[in-house]
C-alpha cells in the first residue's frame, strides 16, 4: 500500500522538495497552503494540477496552523501515516518585529498538531516530523554542535522552536508517539526566500552581472554558518521516519563559511574578485579589477541579538541514517548564481 504524507509548510524552500521526494518514492501526498490575496504556488507547480487534483498523487487543503480545528479536519481527511511539520514564521530578523505571532506559529502549532494525532487516535499510527533548527543552539555552548549540546537561543523564532523541540520530546515520551526532532542546520537553494542572506546575495550579484548598477547591502559580515543544500535535507527528514525507533538528529555539512567567505563566492562564480576596505559599518566590498563598490554594510540588518557560529556535528545522522551531505559550499553557491543569472537572462523577475 502506498503511503500518506501530509506537509505543512509545502509551499515553502523545503516543502516543495519533501513534496517532490515522496511522490518520486510513490506516496500519495497532502499539503497545507494558506489562503492568500495572490497565489503562492511558485516552488510546487511542477508537481500541482490544479484541472485534475482529484485524481493526482498531490493534494492541497487549505489550513493555517494557528487553527487547531482546522489542523485536526485535515488529519482526519487525508489519515496520513507521515506528518511532516515544516510550516512556520522562518525569518529570524522577523520574529524580533513579530516576536507574540512567532510564537503562535513556531511553537504552538506543534503542540497543536500533536494533540490533534493523539485526538484522531494517531498516537501508534501516525509518525510526527518537526522542523527543529540549529538556532536552538544560538549562543553556542560548544563547537561543532551535536544533539547533546545544550540550547541557548538568542531570537524569537529560537526561542519559539525550542517550545517545539521540548513537546515533541515530551510526546513522544509520555503518549508513546513516534516523533522526531530534525535539528537542521541552514540549507539553501535557488528556491530560497530572497530576504534569506544566500539568496539575497545570489540574486544582486546575478542582477549586477546583468548590468544593475545596485549595491548588495548586508549586515553582520562575521556571522559564520553551516550552509548545505535543501534537496539533499529534506531526504533526511524522511529517513527519519523509517527507523524503528523515534530520535532527534542534526542535520549539517561540518563546514562553516563566514557571509564576508559567501560574498565572496558568489562573486567569484560570475568572474569577480572583491577586494575588502575599512571595518565595521564602514567596511565596502569594491571590484579589485574596476575598483567600483559592490558591497556596503548597512545596520539595519543587524539583530537584537546575534548568532555568531553555527557548526554541525552529523556524525549521529552518518551512522544511524546513513545520511551525508554531498553538496560543497562553493557548489552550492554556484547553482544559486546560475539560477538567478539564467531566471535574469529569461527576463524572469526573481522570487
Ligand atoms: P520557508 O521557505 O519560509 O517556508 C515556510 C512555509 O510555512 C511556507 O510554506 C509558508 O506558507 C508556511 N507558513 C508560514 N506560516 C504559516 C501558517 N500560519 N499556517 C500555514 N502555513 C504557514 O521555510 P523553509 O526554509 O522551507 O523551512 C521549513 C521549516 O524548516 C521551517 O519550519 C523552518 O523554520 C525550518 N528550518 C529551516 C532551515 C533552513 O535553513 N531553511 C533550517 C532549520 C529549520 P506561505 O508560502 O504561504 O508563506
Ligand atoms: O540567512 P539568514 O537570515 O538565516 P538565519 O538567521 O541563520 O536563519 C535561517 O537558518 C536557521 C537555521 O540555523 C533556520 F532555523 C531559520 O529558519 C532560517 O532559515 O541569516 C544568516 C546570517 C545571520 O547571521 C545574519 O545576521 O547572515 C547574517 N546577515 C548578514 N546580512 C544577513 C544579512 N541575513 C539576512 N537575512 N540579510 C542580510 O542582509
Amino acid at each position: 500500500m502506498a503511503k500518506t504524507a501530509l506537509i505543512t509548510g509545502v509551499t515553502g524552500q523545503d516543502g516543495s522538495f519533501l513534496a517532490e521526494l515522496l511522490l518520486e518514492k510513490g506516496y500519495s501526498v497532502h499539503g497545507v497552503r494558506r489562503s492568500s490575496s495572490l497565489q503562492n504556488l511558485d516552488r510546487i507547480r511542477g508537481v500541482f494540477d490544479p484541472v485534475h487534483s482529484e485524481r493526482s498523487s498531490f493534494r492541497l487543503h487549505y489550513g493555517d496552523v494557528t487553527d487547531a480545528s482546522n489542523m485536526r479536519r485535515v488529519i482526519d481527511e487525508c489519515e496520513p501515516d507521515e506528518v511532516y511539520h515544516l510550516a512556520a514564521q522562518s525569518h529570524v530578523k522577523v520574529s524580533f518585529d513579530e516576536p507574540e505571532y512567532t510564537a503562535n506559529v513556531d511553537a504552538l502549532s506543534t503542540l497543536r498538531l500533536l494533540d490533534a494525532i493523539r485526538a484522531v487516535g494517531g498516537e501508534k499510527s501516525i509518525r510526527f516530523y518537526q522542523a527543529s533548527t540549529s538556532e536552538l543552539f544560538g549562543k553556542v555552548q560548544e563547537t561543532p554542535q551535536t544533539e547533546t549540546t545544550p540550547f541557548y537561543p538568542r531570537s524569537p523564532y529560537a526561542v519559539a522552536k525550542l517550545y517545539a523541540y521540548w513537546s515533541v520530546v515530551n510526546y513522544r515520551e509520555a503518549y508513546g508517539v513516534y516523533a522526531c526532532n530534525g535539528i537542521l542546520f541552514n540549507h539553501e537553494s535557488e528556491r530560497r526566500g530572497l530576504t534569506f542572506v544566500t539568496r539575497k546575495v545570489s540574486s544582486v550579484v546575478a542582477k549586477i552581472n546583468n548590468g544593475s548598477d545596485e549595491t548588495l547591502h548586508l549586515g553582520n559580515l562575521d556571522a559564520k554558518r553551516d550552509w548545505g543544500y535543501a534537496p539533499e535535507y529534506v531526504d533526511a527528514m524522511w529517513r527519519m521516519l523509517q527507523r524503528d525507533e523515534p530520535s532527534d538528529y542534526v542535520i549539517a555539512t561540518g563546514e562553516t563559511h563566514s557571509v564576508r567567505e559567501l560574498v565572496e563566492a558568489a562573486f567569484a562564480a560570475v568572474g569577480i574578485e572583491i577586494a575588502w576596505e575599512g571595518a565595521g559599518v564602514d567596511e565596502v566590498g569594491k571590484c579589485k579589477k574596476t575598483g567600483r563598490t559592490l558591497v556596503k554594510v548597512d545596520p539595519w540588518y543587524y539583530r537584537p541579538t546575534e548568532v555568531d557560529l553555527l557548526l554541525g556535528d552529523p556524525s549521529k545522522a552518518q551512522r544511524e541514517l546513513g545520511w551525508t551531505s554531498k553538496t560543497k559550499f562553493e557548489e552550492l553557491v554556484r547553482i544559486m548564481v546560475e539560477s538567478d543569472n539564467r531566471a535574469i537572462a529569461q527576463g524572469q523577475v526573481l522570487r
